[in-house]
């Protein structure tokens, strides 16, 4: 091997090294000349949302932004590359499965819908009529609506996915998992108990003026890049930027920005963090609890003395409830606890504490780092208190801002993709559209996965996204698809989940963001909504990767015409035909959509309302509600260790910067120095030697679960990393399959895939069912060095 896996990485994040990645991935999906008019494209007012992530963009308007995995994540879907039905119906999708998602995704766009034959294990092509006839017939024969799911990946536009819940609902299921289940479901559930919305409040002008911002559990140089500039600007004028991350992240220590020309020809760079607290895994609540201590200790302290107090009683008074048990809560808690709990020491959660204090205007940013815990939500409310006390929120430069993944995750959420739907908008629905919506919860994510294991011939439509890939306890997860009657996936690009067949299985390829779409009345945009709630067009410019190709919205239509021939009163051909007929109909139903085609035609579109941030309340009692929560000491973690006399370690599993979720774009991670190899895990130098290995040294992982099944994942080479002692982290998708079912958040059911208990044990050469599926392929090391 002529490169070391495990390299040090000194330089800041983004730089010159960001430009040599993205050339390196047109060249890869061979677009040269192409790529770079595409890549000018990405968010202007004209041009297409990018499908990177939701991160906002200045005004949507200003000139280009550059994202090195912005450009990474257009150059995919704008790759020349072809999955052609040549190749696919070449091999079985048993010989398929054994390729790695690298190479799966390396085949580039699918161009015709192909249908699963079972007798010779290989896909064919089918016409688009007999693929809707035939998922027609299928769901149309279940015993009841409820055995269909439909799960939605957070790409779908507005338009695709208000259509797409309107079928469903006709149909008469709310059989919604969809990607946020296993993303900000905390969140939303959190702050709408605490704040009465669900969605951050604040907006990219709040960046420009707050004092302080922290940043709990993200990693924004891989997954947010676009949110470095915001942060470095911030740096800049000497905002405090305070991190909380187990793992030392290159983004969030020093930025060298591509676009500032002084940087890059001096190689200078910004530092980001002005503070960085590497709390244990899952320490998050025992920290910012730590924190509101200090916050008491101090305003109580102020006032002994007859200073101006620290917390914010007027807002208090005025806004908020529950504050005086809150508090004595608060009190109550032991410092040993928090100490121990959180991984910090008494003199950093005073520091943070200061920090916040000394601020008059507080912005709190967190990422799945908090959400994919069992105690994420009252993490997230505990973040929420921190800001409430010295109010926070709904004022310039403050608030709470969840940062969220696919570009249009949040907007889906708000067109209705979501299993428990409330009574309002189902009324609102039925009235419209002439119907009677199912008034039944559906099910989530974990739930549409134990269903299909508990009865077999259901029918699972997936409007794209990964989902054999995505979810947690992968073996049982792929057990749970093939016992489907039919499974039919919506994609632009082959994955794993459509090799995961049920007794039937379809592929239905799709138009991509970046493509020109066409419909009976001309060409077509659709809009989306970002993590700030700003809603705006995307139009694509590229001819589509195949003529072939329908629209999402328009395989929504012709689906539901053929499925509720004769009982649908919404004539679907009519509305699929133009997009702003789609939208006339969101306005109707949404009160906040109201003149929506001519509001999100104005460039950069339109904020949509957000209560909190005008401190109107929509809770219960029309307050901003205090939660008490005790620091947790009996999560599975704590169980696991008491139940071992060997470490039990408490994994992680993040994304690598050469990943998009489950599609691997390459082999390299380079802000963490790892080169050509995903089988990796970080550990402290100090837990090697404990285990009495060494850096460099192949290990497998077994999670500890009280169910009795046996949960591996194998050959993970140990890199040395800044991390604290008991926590490791591993790359998401390879570590899925020790993630238990039945291990999620309280109330919001997200997979707890940031906190898994798991033993290290010498590799030991296995036929491993997730071996076998390797998402990457493992290699031998023998040169590894070892990386701090
Ligand atoms: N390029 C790229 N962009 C993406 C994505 C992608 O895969 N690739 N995915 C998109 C999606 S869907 C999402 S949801 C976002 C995800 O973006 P992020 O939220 O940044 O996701 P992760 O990489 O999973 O992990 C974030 C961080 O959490 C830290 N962490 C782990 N456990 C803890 C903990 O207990 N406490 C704290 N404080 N930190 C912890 C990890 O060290 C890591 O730095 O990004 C979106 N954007
Ligand atoms: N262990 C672990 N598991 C996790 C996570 C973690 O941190 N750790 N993170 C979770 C999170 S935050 C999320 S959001 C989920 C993501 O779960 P998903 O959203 O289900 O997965 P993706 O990998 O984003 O989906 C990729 C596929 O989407 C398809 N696709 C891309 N663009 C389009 C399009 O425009 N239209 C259509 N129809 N299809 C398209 C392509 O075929 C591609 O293969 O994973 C979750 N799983
Ligand atoms: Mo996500």
């Amino acid at each position: 091997m002529s490169k070391k896996i495990v390299q040090v990485y000194d330089r800041p994040a983004g730089g010159w090294g960001a430009l040599k990645s993205v050339a390196e991935q047109i060249f890869q999906q061979g677009i040269p000349g192409k790529g770079a008019r595409t890549l000018l494209s990405a968010n202007q007012p004209d041009g297409f949302d990018c499908p990177g992530c939701a991160w906002p963009d200045q005004d949507h308007t200003s000139t280009f932004e550059f994202c090195e995995n912005g450009a990474k994540a257009v150059a995919a879907e704008s790759t020349a590359r072809r999955a052609t039905p040549e190749l696919i119906s070449k091999h079985t999708v048993q010989w398929l499965s054994e390729q790695t998602d690298f190479w799966l995704e390396g085949q580039g766009r699918l161009t015709q819908p192909m249908q699963y034959d079972r007798a010779t294990d290989k896909y064919q092509v089918i016409e688009w009529a007999q693929a809707f006839d035939l998922i027609a017939k299928r769901l149309n024969a279940l015993a009841s609506p409820n055995d269909a799911i439909f799960y939605t990946s957070g790409r779908t536009s507005n338009e695709a996915a208000f259509l797409y819940q309107l079928f469903v609902r006709e149909f008469g299921t709310n059989n919604f998992p969809d990607c946020s289940n296993m993303c900000h479901e905390p969140s939303g559930f959190a702050m709408k108990a605490a704040i009465g919305v669900g969605k951050g409040t604040v907006l990219l002008s709040d960046f420009e003026v707050a004092d302080a911002i922290l940043i709990f559990g993200q990693n924004p140089g891989t997954n947010h890049p676009r949110m470095l500039g915001e942060l470095r600007a911030a740096s800049k004028r000497g905002a405090s930027i305070v991190s909380f991350n187990p793992l030392r992240e290159r983004g969030l220590e020093k930025f060298q920005n591509p676009q500032n020309m002084v940087e890059m020809i001096g190689d200078q760079s910004t530092s980001i963090s002005s503070d960085y607290f590497q709390v244990k895994i899952g320490g998050d609540l025992a920290t910012v609890k730590g924190m509101i201590k200090c916050v008491l200790e101090a305003d109580l302290a102020a006032q002994q003395a007859g200073k101006a107090r620290i917390i914010d009683l007027d807002f208090i008074a005025q806004h908020t409830a529950n504050f005086d048990s809150f508090a004595a809560d608060v009190m109550a808690e032991p410092w040993d606890v928090v100490l121990r709990e959180s991984g910090l020491e008494r003199a950093q959660i005073q520091r943070a504490a200061d920090i916040y204090i000394g601020a008059g205007k507080v912005i709190a940013c967190w990422g799945m780092g908090i959400t994919q815990h069992k105690h994420s939500v009252a993490t997230i409310q505990m973040i929420v208190n921190l800001l409430l006390l010295r109010g926070n929120i709904g004022r310039p430069g403050a608030g709470p801002c969840p940062v969220r993944g696919h570009s249009n995750v949040q907007g889906d959420r708000t067109m209705g993709i979501y299993e428990k739907p409330s009574p309002a908008f189902l009324d609102r629905l039925g009235q419209v559209f002439d119907f009677a919506p199912p008034r039944e919860d559906g099910y989530d994510t974990v739930g549409a996965i134990q269903a299909m294991l508990d009865e077999s011939n259901k029918v699972f439509f997936a409007m794209g996204g990964n989902f054999a890939t995505a979810t947690p306890d992968t073996d049982l997860t792929h057990r749970a698809l093939q016992n489907c009657a039919l499974t039919v996936h919506v994609a632009t690009k082959l994955n794993r989940s459509h090799l995961i067949c049920g007794r039937e299985a379809l592929i239905l390829p799709c138009l991509g963001r970046t493509e020109i779409d066409i419909q009976e009345t001309g060409p077509q945009a659709v809009s989306v909504e970002d993590s700030m709630s700003m809603v705006h067009l995307s139009s694509g410019i590229n001819a589509p990767a195949s003529s072939n190709l329908l629209s999402e919205p328009m395989i929504v239509a012709r689906m539901a015409a053929a499925t509720l021939k004769g009982r649908s009163k919404t004539d679907w051909m009519w509305l699929a035909a133009d997009y702003d007929r789609i939208r006339d109909k969101i306005a109707e139903v949404f009160d906040d959509f109201a003149d929506f085609n001519s509001k999100v035609k104005v460039p950069g579109g339109f904020h949509l309302r957000n209560t909190a941030s005008e401190r109107n309340w929509v809770t219960a009692n029309k307050k901003a509600n205090f939660y008490a929560h005790p620091v947790p000491t009996d999560l599975p973690i704590h169980q696991a260790r008491q139940s071992r006399t060997s470490p039990v370690f408490n994994l992680g599993t993040m994304r690598s910067h050469d990943q998009y979720n489950t599609t691997i774009y390459g082999m390299n991670d380079r802000y963490r120095g790892v080169f050509g190899e995903r089988r990796v895990l970080f550990i402290n130098k100090e837990d090697i030697a404990e285990l009495g290995m060494k850096v460099g040294d192949w290990v497998d992982l077994e999670s500890l679960c009280d169910d009795k099944i046996q949960r591996q994942a194998k050959r993970f080479m140990l890199v040395e990393y800044n991390i604290p002692r008991g926590c490791l982290a591993a790359y998401f998708p390879e570590t899925n399959n020790l993630i238990p079912l039945s291990s999620f958040a309280d109330f919001a059911r997200t997979p707890t895939s940031k906190s898994i208990p798991v033993v290290v044990m010498p590799h030991t050469a296995s036929q491993n069912s997730s071996e076998s599926k390797a998402v990457s392929k493992p290699q031998m090391a023998s040169d590894a060095v070892s990386h701090v």
